[in-house]
């Protein structure tokens, strides 16, 4: 395992360890241990297959920032607990998403809510999740002059995801499916708020602000990042369909959740009025027929390789968008990032 996985994991242990004893509640051994058993669940159970890639681009991008000069362990282990903070936020979202979703698996195990002495439990360990934030964020940060934008930079960011998916979630109202309104626009817009801005922007706006830097003037990088964002979240809803859960941990639900996925998207773009009619009476039901009868569509279509095409399109749009930034330090933070999301792209 390499130094900075291991560092990292440890912190991990530091950071629950004052979490489950926040002298703000008087914990007794049964909370202690749901909570524990809850954070482990969902942050790093089966950590040997979880990429961590989110809270360990905190740590890379400092680096990247600082030029390469060795960090002092007090910095290691600040950049280590950011890059935590958005795991638990992370852990946070997927909690409330998977129960949203009616979804069965993630990572290879069932939903934390499926567990049958969970259940609608989940709904505050969802909420437990977003107060570790706050707490980690006051344990380590509260005398540092970034202290406030930080705060500030993880509501923003929560304001914003959660905004994403209420449009997510709101686009497929039952009784109001209506595959008219899907449009690339539409999706951009789902994307770009429910993933882009706590995938791609949060890890590197954090290393930003640990280096002293003012956001506001960072608007370009943003820019790229919530490109990247937009690139994976595509990812996410090809896999969705065409990906193995094997390799994935988690089956799809989109077509059933009548998701403005862009498969979907795309496969209005190409149809003929025969074919649309299949999407119009199939697409959103629970029937594995239905189910079949889309996937089998998206195959016709030939979607895989509208995915592909786009693929290496947006990979060059947003090397060239790099190339662009003046600074070199800021340059190396952005073309790494891909190399560690996008490493089969590359
Ligand atoms: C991913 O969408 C979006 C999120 C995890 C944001 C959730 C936000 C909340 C405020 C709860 P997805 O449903 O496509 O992800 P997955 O395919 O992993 O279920
Ligand atoms: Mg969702
Ligand atoms: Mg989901
Ligand atoms: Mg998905």
């Amino acid at each position: 395992m390499s130094d900075l996985r291991s560092k990292f994991l440890e912190v991990y242990s530091v950071l629950k360890s004052e979490l489950l004893n926040d002298p703000a509640f008087e914990f007794t051994d049964d909370s202690r241990q749901w909570v524990e058993r809850m954070l482990d669940y969902n942050s790093t159970w089966r950590w040997e297959f979880r990429k961590l890639n989110r809270g360990l681009s905190v740590v890379d991008s400092y680096k990247l920032l600082k030029q390469g000069k060795e960090l002092t362990n007090d910095e290691v282990f600040l950049a280590c607990s950011l890059g935590w903070c958005i795991e638990w936020l992370q852990a946070y979202f997927l909690v409330l998403d998977d129960i949203m979703d009616n979804s069965h698996t993630r990572r290879g195990q069932p939903c934390w809510f499926r567990l049958p002495k969970v259940g609608m439990i989940a709904l505050n360990d969802g909420i437990i999740l977003r107060n570790h934030i706050s707490r980690i964020l006051k344990y380590h940060f509260k005398g540092k002059p970034y202290y406030v934008d930080l705060v500030d930079l993880f509501n923003e960011v929560e304001f914003q995801t959660a905004h994403g998916q209420m449009i997510d979630l709101i686009t497929t109202l039952v009784g109001e499916k209506d595959l008219s309104k899907y449009s690339l626009p539409l999706h951009h817009r789902i994307v770009q708020y429910k993933t882009a801005y706590y995938s791609f922007y949060l890890p590197v706006a954090c290393a930003l602000l640990m280096s002293g830097e003012n956001l506001d003037n960072h608007v370009d990088v943003k820019n790229v990042l919530i490109e990247m964002g937009t690139y994976f979240q595509v990812q996410d809803d090809y896999l969705d369909c065409f990906g193995d859960p094997e390799v994935i941990g988690k089956i799809g639900t989109d077509i059933e959740d009548f998701k403005c996925s862009w498969l979907v998207v795309k496969a209005l773009e190409h149809c003929n009025e025969e074919q649309k009619k299949t999407l119009y009476e199939n697409y959103g039901k629970e029937d594995p027929a239905c189910v079949a009868k889309i996937k089998e569509l998206y195959k016709t279509l030939k979607l895989q390789d509208i995915y592909f095409e786009y693929e290496s399109q947006s990979y060059e749009k947003i090397t060239k968008s790099i190339e662009a930034h003046p600074s070199k330090e800021v340059q190396a933070v952005l073309k790494f990032i891909p190399t560690v999301r996008f490493p089969t792209l590359l």
